[in-house]
């Protein structure tokens, strides 16, 4: 799957795209089939939400199964990635996001990078992070907002915040956000299952609680170029991978091919 050259143009100026319904039903159905099976193992990479101690995010799974070995090389998203960057790319962090009905809690106001440079000793905010919606995202469920073209302020302060959720988060402050939005509002990014979601390292952007019925699940899978690796990683590898071999985009049907 090849960008236009306007979605091109989009993503450089707002920091994000969504490409409505990229992935079929057919491919969202055998992604979601893994997770009952991968939620339930006891792996450092499950991490629960604080409080209902459902699975908040699932993390390193295409080391974990085989559906998401192949997903990290789907065409749908290495395709586009590689023409946002005309170099070999590794995988940095492959996940899935889930906010539960009901209980699935935030994502604080921050953009990726804080977390890459300081957690990782990454030097350049160039990581792209390929999203697939697996539920339908509602303006109900959790969606994820974005400062449009925030990204392009390249780096704000960012403060370690251990304890709003179990899951610690470079966050940039609520006077940062606010002068970002005066001049250039929030977008909220909700699509139907299969939805493609692209942004960038600098973008801020966070998610509100799921007090909705419905469940939300996104998946994750982060890239960078093999030049700019981490230099002084210090998380875990599911958290940031270091294998730095280049990703070869496998073949269109890659997940729903039998063998
Ligand atoms: O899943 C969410 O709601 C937020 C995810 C996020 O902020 C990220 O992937 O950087």
């Amino acid at each position: 799957m090849k960008l236009l050259d306007g979605e091109i143009n989009q993503l450089n100026t707002q920091g994000f795209l969504i490409l409505q319904e990229r992935f079929s039903l057919e491919e969202v159905k055998t992604i979601k089939s893994r997770l009952p099976f991968l939620f339930a193992e006891k792996h450092p990479g499950n991490i629960k939400e604080k409080e209902s101690q459902c699975v908040r995010t699932s993390m390193g799974l295409h080391k974990r199964d085989c559906v998401f070995e192949r997903l990290v090389s789907h065409p749908k998203l290495i395709e586009p990635a590689k023409q946002i960057y005309s170099e070999p790319l590794y995988i940095q962090q492959v996940k899935v996001n889930v906010k539960e009905a009901f209980s699935g809690e935030i994502w604080q106001w921050h953009y990726d990078f804080a977390t890459h440079r300081e957690e990782d000793g990454v030097e350049k905010p160039l990581a792209v992070n390929l999203h697939i919606f697996l539920d339908d995202v509602t303006e109900f469920n959790g969606p994820i907002y974005f400062i449009p073209q925030s990204h392009k302020y390249g780096d704000h302060a960012a403060l370690l915040d251990k304890t709003s959720t179990s899951y610690p988060l470079w966050v940039v402050s609520n006077e940062v956000v606010k002068s970002l939005v005066e001049s250039h509002g929030i977008v909220s990014a909700t699509g139907k299952k299969g939805t493609v979601l692209i942004f960038f390292d600098t973008i801020v952007h966070g998610s509100p609680g799921n007090m909705s019925p419905w469940d939300r699940s996104i998946f994750s899978l982060i890239v960078n170029p093999v030049s700019n690796p981490p230099l002084k990683p210090t998380r875990p590898d599911y958290k940031h991978h270091l294998d730095f071999s280049p990703i070869n985009p496998l073949s269109d049907n890659c997940l729903i091919r039998k063998d």
